[in-house]
């Protein structure tokens, strides 16, 4: 999931401007798993909308594209396992907000939904294995 994380985080500086993120608001995209982030800002969830439209993980009504999603996340080590229930889970997630009409909060508030299946489920990456991971990649 960290490598997940990662890999969908390297979209963030390209959907800053368009999302109207600041950085003091998001710094770096890993800290979406840190205990104490909130979920206030419709910013984030325009970012997030950004960010998955830029790997092709969307449909045209804004939805999560299944098969482009099982085929990113496969594409990282775990994958093979992860995909499965982090599709599944998405989805969950998206049918419990589907009458939220703007697609910003609508996907925050899948995001957050999300992120507390992972929790739940034990498969939420911590922050020292976000940490050391960037710290690999950096040497
Ligand atoms: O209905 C809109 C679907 C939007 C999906 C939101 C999922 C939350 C993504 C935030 C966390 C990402 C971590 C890893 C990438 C998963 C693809």
């Amino acid at each position: 999931m960290k490598d997940v994380t990662l890999g969908f985080g390297e979209a963030l500086q390209h959907c800053r401007e368009e999302s109207q993120l600041t950085e003091d608001k998001m710094e770096e995209f890993f800290h979406f798993w840190r205990e104490d982030f909130k979920f206030e800002e419709r910013a984030l969830g325009c970012a997030i909308q950004c960010m998955s439209r830029h790997f092709d993980l969307l449909t045209d009504t804004h939805r999560m594209h299944r098969e482009n999603t099982d085929r990113f996340i496969k594409s990282f080590p775990n994958g093979e396992v992860l995909s499965q229930q982090m599709v599944d889970m998405i989805h969950a997630c998206e049918a419990q907000y589907d009458t939220e009409p703007d697609h910003c909060w609508r996907i925050l508030r899948v995001a957050e939904c999300f992120k507390a299946s992972c929790q739940q489920r034990g498969i939420a990456p911590t922050m020292e294995q976000l940490m050391a991971e960037l710290i690999m990649e950096a040497a």
